[in-house]
Formats: C-alpha cells, sequence, structure tokens
C-alpha cells in the first residue's frame, strides 16, 4: 500500500512524494510579472513532489484580477524562469495553472476597458478582486459580452501558445489547465452561465467541446504527458451552477481518458469549503471509475480540506496524489511536517492576497 511520501509518476512527470501544493492566487505580481518574491516563496515549498502555481493568465483578456501573474509577455516569461530556476535548483517540479477567467473580470482589467468575455452575456454573482492604492478590493464583475463562435478558435490558440512558452521559455515541468471555479473552461460546461444554441451550448457534448479543444491542443502542442487539468464539478465558486453535473463530468473524463494526461486533479465540495453540499450530491468514486474504465491512466490528484488522516484515507483508496491548499500557505515544509506529526502553524487570512513577504515568504520552517 503506498504512503504520502512515496514517489508516484504522473504523465512524465517522476513526483517525489504524493503531496502537491495546490494553485494559490496571491495576487502579488505587479504589472502581471512574476518576482524574485515569487520564486522565493515557490523555491520554499519545492519538496513537494508537485508545485502548481497559481492561476496564471493566457492573454490580456484571460486576466481578471490586479496583481496575478501572466504568460503572454515576455517579460512574464523571464519573471517564471527566475522561479523554475529556483525551484529546480531545489529538486522540485512545478507546472504552470493556465487560467482564462472569462466573465469574472472587470472592464478595468480588460484591454481598452472593454467588457469581459464569457459563452453568454450572463452576469457572475460574484466578485473580483482590484488593487486599489496598494489595498485589495472586493468589486462586482462586470457584466460580460458572449463570445462569438468565430473567437473561439482564438483562445483554444491562446492557450496552446501559453503552453508552448510555458514549457520552452519558462522552463515549466508543464501544466495544468484550469478548468475549474467558474472561468470560462467551467463557464461553457455548465448551464447556468452557458445558454448558447451553437454546437459549444446545449447537450454535453456540446458544453464540454471548448475545453476538450483546449486539452487537444496542448497535448498535442507539449504532450499529454506534460498536462493536467483541474475541474470543480459541483463547486458553487464563481457563481458555477449545473443542475446535473454527474453525467457532464463522467462524460468529460470518458473523453480525458483518450488524452494520455499526467494528471486529473478534482476539487471535491465547494472550493475553499465544506466538502459535501447538501443541495448539489456527487459520487467522485464513480467519476474515477468512469476515467479508469475508459483507460485513463493519469494520475488522479484529489483536493479540498485534507488534513493528514483524510490524505492518507485518500491514497489507501486509490487516490495518487493529495493537493494541499491553506495548510501550504502557513507551512512551506508541509512535507516534513506531515511526515513527522509536527505542529501546523495556521495562516492568516489578512496576507492570502496581496502585499509583500509578510504572509508569504515569512513562514517558519521547523528548525533543521
Ligand atoms: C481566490 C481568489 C482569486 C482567484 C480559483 C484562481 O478559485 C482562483 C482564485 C481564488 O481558482
Amino acid at each position: 500500500m503506498p504512503s504520502l511520501f512515496d514517489p508516484v509518476q504522473a504523465g512524465e512527470l517522476q513526483l517525489a512524494n504524493r503531496i502537491a501544493l495546490a494553485p494559490l492566487t496571491r495576487n502579488r505580481a505587479p504589472d502581471a510579472i512574476p518576482t524574485a518574491l515569487m520564486a522565493e516563496y515557490y523555491a520554499q515549498r519545492a519538496s513537494a513532489g508537485l508545485l502548481i502555481t497559481e492561476a496564471t493568465a493566457i492573454s490580456h483578456q484571460g486576466q481578471g484580477y490586479s496583481d496575478v501573474p501572466g504568460l503572454y509577455a515576455p517579460a512574464q516569461l523571464a519573471g517564471w524562469k527566475q522561479v523554475t530556476d529556483a525551484v529546480h535548483a531545489q529538486d522540485g517540479k512545478i507546472v504552470v495553472q493556465l487560467w482564462h477567467v472569462g466573465r469574472v473580470s472587470h472592464t478595468d482589467l480588460q484591454p481598452g476597458g472593454g467588457q469581459p468575455v464569457a459563452p453568454s452575456a450572463i452576469t457572475a454573482n460574484t466578485k473580483t478582486v482590484l488593487i486599489r492604492d496598494g489595498v485589495p478590493t472586493f468589486v462586482d464583475t462586470s457584466a460580460p459580452r458572449a463570445l462569438a463562435a468565430d473567437e473561439l478558435p482564438g483562445i483554444v490558440h491562446s492557450y496552446e501558445v501559453a503552453a508552448r512558452a510555458a514549457v520552452n521559455a519558462a522552463g515549466f515541468d508543464g501544466v495544468e489547465i484550469h478548468g475549474a471555479n467558474g472561468y470560462l473552461l467551467d463557464q461553457f460546461l455548465k448551464r447556468g452561465s452557458n445558454q448558447r444554441e451553437d454546437n459549444y451550448g446545449g447537450s454535453i457534448e456540446n458544453r464540454a467541446r471548448l475545453l476538450l479543444e483546449v486539452t487537444r491542443a496542448i497535448t498535442a502542442a507539449i504532450g499529454g504527458g506534460r498536462t493536467g487539468i483541474r475541474l470543480s464539478p459541483v463547486t458553487p465558486a464563481n457563481d458555477a451552477y449545473d443542475a446535473d453535473p454527474q453525467p457532464l463530468f463522467d462524460y468529460l473524463v470518458k473523453q480525458l481518458a483518450t488524452l494520455d494526461l499526467a494528471y486529473v486533479h478534482i476539487i471535491e465540495g465547494a472550493t475553499g469549503g465544506p466538502r459535501e453540499l447538501d443541495d448539489r450530491p456527487f459520487d467522485y468514486a464513480a467519476l474515477k471509475a468512469a476515467y479508469r474504465a475508459a483507460g485513463g491512466q493519469g494520475a488522479w490528484m484529489v483536493n479540498n480540506g485534507y488534513d493528514k488522516a483524510l490524505a492518507e484515507q485518500a491514497v489507501a483508496e486509490g487516490a495518487d496524489i493529495v493537493a494541499f491548499g491553506k495548510p501550504y500557505i502557513a507551512n512551506p515544509d508541509l512535507v516534513a511536517r506531515l511526515r513527522h506529526n509536527a505542529p501546523l502553524n495556521t495562516p492568516d487570512k489578512m496576507t492570502f492576497y496581496g502585499g509583500g513577504a509578510k504572509g508569504y515568504t515569512d513562514y517558519p520552517a521547523l528548525a533543521a
């Protein structure tokens, strides 16, 4: 029976253990350019089997928050290269999470102050974070416009270009497609945000089309073995909603099974909140079984509210990797602390989004 601390293979990624740093938005990249402080932060956490970066915009249109990083300009790629170099110097593995926010944005952040884009012109009942005078401020998202069908190939292309740049220029070991949490790809998947009447709306096959086109383009460009994907079947984050998620996600993972992905990463329940939602039941074991039955061989990564005991139970029940979010904010040496049953530092919510080193790189590791 493997333990959390045993190595595991995820596609082409050889991981030293089964603990991952979950993607965590930290809003510390002014002008969307990764900094030396970010390199220090990721390098501090390099003993994780896999580091997944914070969500990173594939294009200016994909931006939805102040001071989140991008992957579409030379200075951004150079900024990320110092991050990946610092992680590799510590023998870590790091993938970048590829992000298009869709409707979860604000005109202040869009090219030319334009409207955010979405499957349908339905405003999300959610907030974004703008940093105003150095202070993170929650504001309503702006009304989006519906994407025209002839704009979608350009978005698929942006993902592909970002994935190539991630591995060829920025030095990443791979990418994770952000298909979760009510952002663009999840907006297409779910009926609450997708009321299109073309090939990208209506049936499950149609709603899954954009996500699968993006995934195929990326795997063709950099290889499935360096590509992971994150999904959140029932999260209410960012106003995501579908009345019937089980057949939708069962279909999706069956299709993904044919693409030889490195891993499939599932957020169980409400992102950062309860693992079970009374009004949104979901069978995660059936989802995994559907993926395996369709020949999917990627690592199965689970996330949301895990502690050591729950993580060990998940691995015993067949999960390959467990991603930790909030515990990793406050515990750069989380792997060692879990291994030795050491106490955990408590994360400070006030410094999650925006700011500098405080609450970012100043959490202590255990004494050597
Ligand atoms: C928290 C704040 C801003 C963005 C996600 C990228 O939920 C995010 C995010 C989380 O996936």
